[in-house]
This record gives structure tokens, sequence and C-alpha cells, in this order.
């Protein structure tokens, strides 16, 4: 709720995606806080939308209006309960699983939800919980900073048989941060078979030495679209852009160069 919905609207970014959602046991979906100051809500229940109006409505407003640049908006969410919720009930359209995303994507007016696994890695379950979200009527995206053998193998059963632009898995934001600092958006490119959008980390107070500046970004991204050319760029995460008081349209601006 704190943040500049209008500063990010406006500096150039055409997608944004919200930090983060996760499943408990019985289906329903909460989104967790990350910063201070907040605290965990629940978003659907029951195949119901439970986040309240405001939220909704800030969430709806990135995509609304004629000066917004922004066409997309994703979820992000960790694995918990997806292996389990997969085996029983299943991905059917009547589970509360299923009906919960389909509350929230109309409330939240989103378009894709993106896995941001980084613990379980289970395959089976990873592809049919895409499949179920592809039902629901949005794209499944990843954000991968490791383990490229698990990604590769799901990124090829979600698309078996699809081509652009009807691709399930339409999007992979690579991490090049912290624990991803050594990854090659082009070598990712080869193993997975689609293009590859990196994200860098903001100018930050909390692994400083993984920050990067607007000019950094810039070279960064430069260097990586000359190795392979890129899907686009991102950047990890709008908190620390309001904290560091940066500004949102000098990292857009990058993007919007690089990337024309
Ligand atoms: C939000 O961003 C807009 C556009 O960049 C800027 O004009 C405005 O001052 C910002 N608001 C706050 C509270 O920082
Ligand atoms: C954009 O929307 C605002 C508010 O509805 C309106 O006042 C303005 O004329 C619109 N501008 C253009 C270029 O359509
Ligand atoms: C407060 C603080 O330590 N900020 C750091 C965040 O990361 C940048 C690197 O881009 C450092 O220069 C800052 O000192």
């Amino acid at each position: 709720m704190k943040s500049n919905t209008t500063g990010i609207r406006t500096s150039g970014f055409n997608s944004v995606i919200m930090f983060g959602v996760g499943i408990i046991e019985n289906g329903d979906i909460m989104y967790y806080s990350n910063t201070p100051g907040s605290s965990d809500v629940k978003i659907a229940s029951g195949g119901a939308y439970v986040g309240g109006d405001a939220l909704a409505e800030k969430i709806r407003s990135f995509k609304s209006g004629n000066d917004t640049g922004i066409t997309r908006i994703e979820v992000s969410m960790n694995a918990q309960h997806v292996k389990q919720l997969m085996a029983n009930p299943g991905g059917g359209a009547d589970t509360p699983l299923f009906r919960n995303f389909k509350a929230l994507q109309i409330a939240w007016s989103l378009d894709a939800v993106n896995n941001d696994d980084e613990s379980l890695y289970d395959v089976a379950s990873t592809v049919a919980f895409a499949k179920m979200l592809g039902q629901v009527g949005l794209k499944y995206t990843i954000a991968p900073y490791t383990n490229t053998g698990f990604w590769s193998s799901v990124t090829s059963q979600i698309n078996k048989g699809l081509k652009e632009p009807d691709l399930l898995l339409d999007r992979v934001y690579l991490q090049c941060y912290d624990g991803g600092a050594g990854n090659n958006p082009a070598s990712w490119q080869k193993s997975l078979g689609v293009k590859i959008v990196p994200l860098v980390w903001v100018t930050n107070d909390s692994k400083p030495s993984y920050g990067t500046t607007p000019a950094q970004a810039r070279s960064k991204f430069t260097s990586w679209n000359q190795q392979g050319a890129l899907a686009g760029g991102g950047y990890w995460n709008d908190y620390d852009i309001e904290k560091m008081k940066l500004s949102y349209a000098q990292y857009g601006d990058v993007l919007k160069s690089v990337f024309v």
C-alpha cells in the first residue's frame, strides 16, 4: 500500500510483479508481509477475493488510465503446498485453489503467476500447477537463480506442443544477484530454449554488494543483450527504490533505451 504507484506507472516499466504470495494447506492464498510495518493478509478463500478493496484498487490502478505503461501484472509465489494440493484434490475447476486463483485474477486484474520456487523443485506438481493456472486463464512465469536442470525440464513440459504467442510459460525472469550473481543470461537462454529477462538488484542497504545503480544496470543489460538478444530486463525491487530515495525514472529509462 506504500509504493508510489504513479512513479511505477509512468517510468517506462511495462510489467509489475507483486511479491509475494503463498498457498496454505486448504488452498487459501496469502499475501505475505516483506517490509517493516506491514502484515500478512489473506487474499483469497472459499473461491472469493478477501484482500480488501483498497489493495485491489491500488493493484488494478497499475494498468488503468492513459498515463500508464504497464500492461501486465503478475504475482510471485513460493512453492509451499503446491505438491500436496496437486496430489489431492488436484487442479480441477471446482477445487478451492482453482477458484481462489480465479477470484484473485479478477480482483487484481492479474495476467500471470510467477513461480519463485527456491527450495522444493518438484517437476510433476509444478507442471500440473502451471497447467491449472493456464485453465484459469493466466500465464505462468519463473524466476530461477539456480538449478538449470529443473527449470529446463519444467519449461519444456509446460510448453510442450505450444508455440509463440501461445506459450503457457511465456517469461523467464533470471535472478542475476545474490545467489544468482554469477548467472549468464545467454547460457540460460541456451539451456531453457526461451528468451530471458535478467533481473538486477537496485542500490540497497540489505545486501549492498549486490546493489546496482542505473549506470551499472545500463552497462550490464547492454553487455548481456550483446551476448544473446534478451526479452528485456528488470529490477528487484521497488521497496529499495523508495527506501534509498532512488529514481524510478532513471531505472526505467535504462530499460527503454537498452531494449527498444
Ligand atoms: C511519486 O512519483 C511521481 C512520479 O515520479 C512523483 O512526481 C511524486 O513526487 C512521487 N510521490 C512521492 C510521494 O514520492
Ligand atoms: C488522460 O486522462 C485524464 C484523466 O481522465 C484526462 O484529463 C486527460 O485529458 C487524458 N489525456 C489524454 C491525452 O487523453
Ligand atoms: C546504505 C547502503 O549501504 N547502500 C548501498 C546499496 O548498494 C550500493 C551499491 O550499488 C552501495 O553503493 C550503497 O552504499
